[in-house]
């Protein structure tokens, strides 16, 4: 039986993962699984440092800012000296990419935009702290601002060209949630080349159970795309003409969404009045476009695959983009709650799965197609606390609180046993940990 910790003892194991993971200048994403920094992953942890301390979340974002690509590309991974992942940098070749920082080694795709999140928590830590702290937490948002401002003008315009308010991913990493039910039909038309290079695993050394991971064949396929980016340099126009994976994403646009609202209040603070009112327009812009994609039949946002022109109609937790970014007119906050999700009478906590439990397809151990991830139910209690639901972000905070109890911070959890699952010591999930503590 697993022994639940006390809520002081839970906040000292969670700050104790993060130092585990620290490599100096950046968190690892696990200890194992993950030796590198991930984007969002970042952002997440940065989250948690503020809590534990303020220049440290300061470094990490420096840290990844300092990888950040001339188009403002913020890249999904920062290598670290460390190996063991697959693929590696070698495998990516970013260095023939014209606009890619030529003193970090870096992947060459990007991932949901959370952090300007962050940056408002370490500003508010840094003003609650006082003194020297506030003046680092402030001299950092002024430093930054403009890098942060790089990067959602490059996804506004990269991925957005033909201004529908919805960006555009060329992989399933992009998302976050690799291999989500969502991707089955944009990927089953990815169809590995003859001459995709060999490829060895690492991740299946770091589970327990093979069958928590992707398998080979989608391997195949996400290293195809790869190979595609690679071989032209990751110039943005090129990508677009011949990567086989071009969906706009309803999740990944509801984070830009709500994140441009966040950078736009931080451009109010500096007095950089244009580029706040950039950034609500484009705010407007992506909530419209995540509006726009609500199914008649489920109620739920949907993924539009733009090499076929049909919509994405699996149920899966990113579908809730309208409640996230604040374009809900009540529909989807009944659904979120109600027996479909979060109110599945066999769930061990009420929290959104990654799948509908009452989906037939959902896979309870399998990664993005069925687990609850803690850091998902992190930001819609973050979201519906934005907007002024306090009873909702309650409700999160306390069930998942309840499911982080035994300390072990599994990087996803089992719905209906509550079981941690693939990598333990996840960064993220401790740091979301923290934050719900505070
Ligand atoms: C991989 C680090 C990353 C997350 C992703 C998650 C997983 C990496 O881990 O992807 O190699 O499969 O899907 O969202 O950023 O935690």
């Amino acid at each position: 039986m697993r022994v639940p910790v006390s809520g002081v003892g839970l906040g000292d194991r969670a700050a104790e993962v993060l130092r585990g993971n620290d490599l100096g200048s950046m968190t690892a994403a696990a200890p194992r699984l993950y030796p590198h920094m991930w984007s969002w992953d970042s952002g997440l942890i940065a989250v948690g440092l503020a809590r534990l301390s303020v220049p440290r979340a300061i470094t990490e974002l420096r840290t990844l800012l300092r990888a950040q690509w001339s188009t403002g590309m913020i890249p999904h991974i920062v290598f670290s000296a460390g190996d063991g992942y697959f693929p590696g940098p070698e495998r990516w070749g970013t260095e023939s990419a014209a606009a890619a920082p030529r003193t970090v080694r870096t992947s060459g795709i990007c991932q949901p935009p959370v952090h300007a999140l962050a940056v408002r928590r370490i500003l508010d830590a840094g003003r609650a702290a006082g003194g020297e702290i506030r003046d680092q937490a402030e001299a950092f948002v002024r430093e930054t601002f403009g890098s942060w401002l790089a990067w959602h003008r490059w996804l506004a315009g990269a991925r957005d060209p033909d201004r529908r308010g919805l960006v555009e991913i060329y992989h399933g990493w992009e998302s976050g949630m690799d291999n989500s039910p969502r991707w089955d039909r944009p990927y089953a038309a990815v169809v590995p080349g003859d001459d995709l290079p060999g490829f060895v695993r690492t991740d299946l050394h770091h589970v327990g159970d093979v069958h928590e991971r992707p398998t080979d064949d989608e391997y195949g396929r996400y290293l195809w795309i790869v190979e595609q980016l690679r071989r032209v340099r990751y110039d943005d126009a090129a990508a677009r003409d011949v990567v086989g994976f071009r969906v706009a994403d309803v999740f990944m646009s509801a984070i830009l969404a709500v994140a441009s609202d966040e950078l736009a209040g931080l451009g109010d603070e500096l007095g950089r009045v244009d580029d706040a009112a950039e950034l609500r327009e484009l705010a407007a812009r992506f909530r419209a476009g995540v509006a726009s994609t609500v199914s008649p039949t489920t109620g739920l946002g949907r993924d539009l695959d733009r090499r076929s022109g049909r919509w994405i109609e699996t149920e899966t937790v990113a579908g809730f983009a309208p409640l996230f970014c604040g374009v809900d007119d009540g529909t989807q906050r009944a659904l979120f709650w109600g027996e479909r999700w979060c109110g599945h009478p066999a769930l061990a906590h009420p929290l959104p799965p990654s799948v509908s439990p009452a989906d037939p397809g959902m896979r309870p151990r399998t990664y993005w197609r069925g687990p609850v991830w803690p850091i998902v139910s992190w930001l819609f209690g973050w979201a519906l606390e934005r907007q002024g639901d306090d009873d909702g972000a309650r409700r999160l905070r306390e069930a998942s609180l309840r499911q982080l109890a035994d300390g072990d911070f599994g990087e996803y959890y089992e719905p209906f046993t509550g079981e941690p699952l693939g990598s333990l010591q996840q960064s993220w999930t401790a740091a979301v940990t923290l934050d719900w503590l505070a």
